[in-house]
């Protein structure tokens, strides 16, 4: 590198490669099915810039924790910035109860109801920059009593770099209700992680909205048959089956969901996380749908020589998680903006989409992206990542209605 410098002379001062980019986000369609669908429990945008009091709890970390429009999933609108200080380690968090709770009765959302199964989602995107894992994301629960205490509680939580589940279990063999209070970890039996694998809480993967979705469901009576799932972009990230939650006792169903903001050990460093469009519902939810030719936003231009800039860049679409079938691809794109809009016009569809103008309806894609600076030199290309799923075909596409289940389940 010290003799490569040598050479290039007064080049060298932008040799370096620009930082590997990534897709912020694809804009959605207006219409999203989990809009008013009755299999939605809650959904919240947070775009009135304000906090509903819907929520059994809100911590907005002293003003910290609050809807802003600098950041949001889709570009308009607002979401919910959390900002950790050096050392901190609480930093908001958003509390949602519903069902049969017994906790906050006042507050619940359809009140009475006995869920066995929860599917819960949000968009989470982490500063540019970020470093280090903020150990806590959400988590669903089932109250058992007024007390707080906890028949089970579906954990997704930081571990390391990636995410994982982190089920416990508040009924013992006898299926007795055994925990007494919140968080009562004395008496809570852990089921197992199962570590996810996409590295959410890298630098390299910072700076993009990336959607995380889990599923509890609650096992029948006397059976090891639940089930608690994560899904990255679409895309299994972390699957435990053969659950015995709460082994035969039937008190109640799954009534809460909880986000918190909360990093046990404190962040390393002032940085923030931003959530967004928030989705509770008894049915798979689903990366947000996008039209058939989706506009595709990266990230900003970065690179470590000062004063460079961006000369291109290039987007490739694929059919499958590993590339093998490129279906768009823009070529080098001259450009300084950031956003391209997939269609005949801004590239060439390819692979199993040859000669076509639009990606198929109701079909889940994924979408990488390289940047190159002013000296000519590339990045590396992002990860393929399943941010696009676009939305059924037909003048009413996603109406209100039941969400279609785009992607695959895990096998039992
Ligand atoms: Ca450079
Ligand atoms: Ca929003
Ligand atoms: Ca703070």
């Amino acid at each position: 590198m010290y003799v490569a410098a040598l050479w290039l002379g007064a080049g060298a001062v932008l040799a370096a490669p620009p930082d590997r980019p990534g897709i912020d986000y694809v804009v959605p369609a207006a219409q999203q099915p989990y809009h008013a669908a009755t299999n939605v429990i809650w959904y919240d945008s947070f775009d009135s810039g304000s906090v509903t009091n819907v929520y059994c709890e809100y911590g907005n970390d002293e003003g910290d924790y609050v809807p802003v429009s600098y950041e949001a999933f889709g570009g308009t609108g607002y979401c919910m910035r959390a900002r950790w200080q050096v050392g901190e380690v609480g930093a908001g968090d958003l509390k949602v109860v519903f069902g049969d709770s017994p906790v906050y009765s006042a507050k619940r959302l359809r009140p009475g109801e006995k869920f066995q199964e929860l599917y819960w989602r949000m968009y989470v995107k982490y500063q540019r920059g970020w470093t280090g894992n903020p150990a806590k994301l959400s988590r669903a629960t089932s109250f058992a009593e007024s007390n707080w205490s906890q028949a089970m509680i579906a954990h997704v939580w930081g571990g390391g770099d990636r995410l994982v589940l982190d089920p416990a279990s508040g009924i013992n063999a006898a299926s007795q209700l055994v925990t007494t209070q919140y968080n009562d970890f004395d008496n809570l039996s852990w089921l197992g992680i199962r570590s996810g694998t996409f590295p959410i809480h890298t630098t390299a993967e910072s700076g993009q909205w990336i959607c995380v979705e889990a599923r509890a469901k609650l096992n029948t009576p006397g059976n090891a048959d639940g089930i608690f799932t994560l899904w990255i972009d679409g895309v299994v990230d972390a699957h435990g089956s053969g659950l015995n939650w709460i082994k035969s006792w039937q008190e109640k169903g799954l009534n809460a969901v909880f986000h918190a903001n909360y990093w046990n050990s404190g962040s390393p460093v002032e940085q923030e996380r931003y959530i967004d469009d928030f989705v509770i519902a008894t049915e798979p939810i689903g990366p947000a749908r996008c039209p058939v030719n989706p506009t595709v936003v990266k990230t900003a231009f970065s690179d470590p020589d000062g004063g460079d800039s961006q000369s291109a860049f290039r987007v490739q679409v694929a059919a499958d998680s590993a590339g093998s079938d490129v279906v768009w691809d823009t070529g080098t794109r001259l450009s300084v903006g950031d956003a391209v809009v997939v269609d005949a016009a801004n590239g060439t569809f390819s692979g199993s989409l040859a000669g076509r103008t639009a990606l198929e309806p109701a079909t889940h894609y994924f979408a990488r992206v390289c940047t190159r600076d002013a000296a000519s030199n590339w990045s590396d290309w992002s990860a393929w990542r399943g941010v696009l799923m676009t939305q059924a075909a037909g003048p009413d596409a996603n109406p209100p209605g039941e969400p279609t289940a785009l992607r695959v389940e895990p096998a039992p």
